[in-house]
């Protein structure tokens, strides 16, 4: 028995030509941006990666399958469901076997790029260890991912709504390399800044599919976290997002929101409290973590060819 995939005409065709491949979540297009703007950045972040040189493969759930690939119209759809399930590792089976629509987080589309083939990941920001992660116990299981599967995800960070320092240390206990690209410091998802030296750097796309090519040869299970941070243009600096993130944390706890609903909460108040200013941030980033992504795919596909030369 194999897996429940269906790929698009276009990633059958990149499979087959070996072309490569940058794998797209979903939740960032369900639970992450309002519509309209989740599915014109969803066709921007596709195009982006075609521009630079890899086919994109946009993953869901839908049907009781797991599609790597979407059409416009299934990105349109899924951009207007309300009632998208949020899968990580712990639901992707059940929301198969139940029919539902389930958009996939960063750990679900590393499951899924993976069963499909695929070594390369873009999104916006990763979850880690909430604040208070000491008495809720609310650590995202896209950090356990990142430590079990060998997809490399690049993403702008994580976001100032958690708790950077415990997630940089439950990263380096779970053996996840974090390599920050082109800064020594950590880049924060908003702001460049983070005030934390991130653990490697690297400076181009060759030396991490280098990175990723050497660690299946070391045998080792997991992946890698990218952290490219937001281009300087479309930032906001630390000082400027940080009260708003304690305000928008503040009335998380006071309403009582817990569990898969923190993140999303947390973004929609963000864009509110910003006058949007968060999500045209959000939107810039990932497009450049998708520019990234494509470079790292093609880089890490030419040194595949050269190998079985
Ligand atoms: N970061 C974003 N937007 C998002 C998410 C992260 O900027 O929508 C989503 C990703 O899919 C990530 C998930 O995998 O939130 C993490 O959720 P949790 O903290 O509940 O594990
Ligand atoms: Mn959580």
């Amino acid at each position: 028995m194999t897996a429940p995939l269906t790929f698009s005409p276009d990633l059958a065709e990149a499979r087959a030509s070996r072309a490569p491949i940058v794998a797209l979540e979903s939740t960032i297009i369900t639970h992450g941006m309002p519509f309209p703007q989740n599915v014109e950045t969803a066709i921007k972040v596709e195009a982006a990666v075609r521009d630079a040189g890899a086919v994109p493969a946009t993953i869901a759930v839908m049907g009781g399958r797991i599609h790597v690939g979407l059409s416009a119209e299934e990105l349109d759809r899924l951009g207007q469901t309300k009632d998208a399930m949020k899968l990580s590792r712990a639901d992707m089976a059940a929301c198969l076997v139940s029919g539902r629509t389930g958009a996939t987080t960063v750990a679900a589309t590393m499951i899924a790029a993976h069963l499909a083939g695929i070594e390369v990941f873009a999104t916006g920001g990763i979850g880690g260890v909430h604040r208070g992660a000491e008495t809720s116990f609310d650590i995202s299981a896209d950090l356990q991912e990142l430590a079990a599967t060998p997809v490399t995800v690049v993403a702008a960070g994580a976001k100032a709504i958690l708790d950077l320092p415990k997630t940089l240390e439950v990263l380096e206990t779970l053996g996840v390399p974090v390599i920050a690209v082109g800064q020594d410091e950590l880049p924060a998802f908003w702001s460049r800044a983070s005030g934390l030296k991130a653990p490697l750097r690297m400076d181009t796309a060759a030396e991490i599919a280098a990175a990723h090519i050497m660690r299946g040869r070391l045998g080792l299970p997991g992946g890698q976290l990218v952290a490219n941070p937001i281009p300087a243009a479309a930032e906001i600096p630390r000082e400027v997002i940080m009260p708003v993130v304690e305000q928008a944390l503040a009335e998380a706890a006071s309403g009582g929101i817990s569990a898969k609903a923190v993140t999303p909460f947390l973004l929609d108040r963000l864009f509110t409290l910003t006058k949007g200013q968060s999500l045209t941030a959000n939107i810039e980033l990932v497009l450049n973590n998708a520019r990234l992504a494509a470079r790292i795919a093609a880089a890490i596909t030419s040194s595949r060819a050269q190998e079985s030369h």
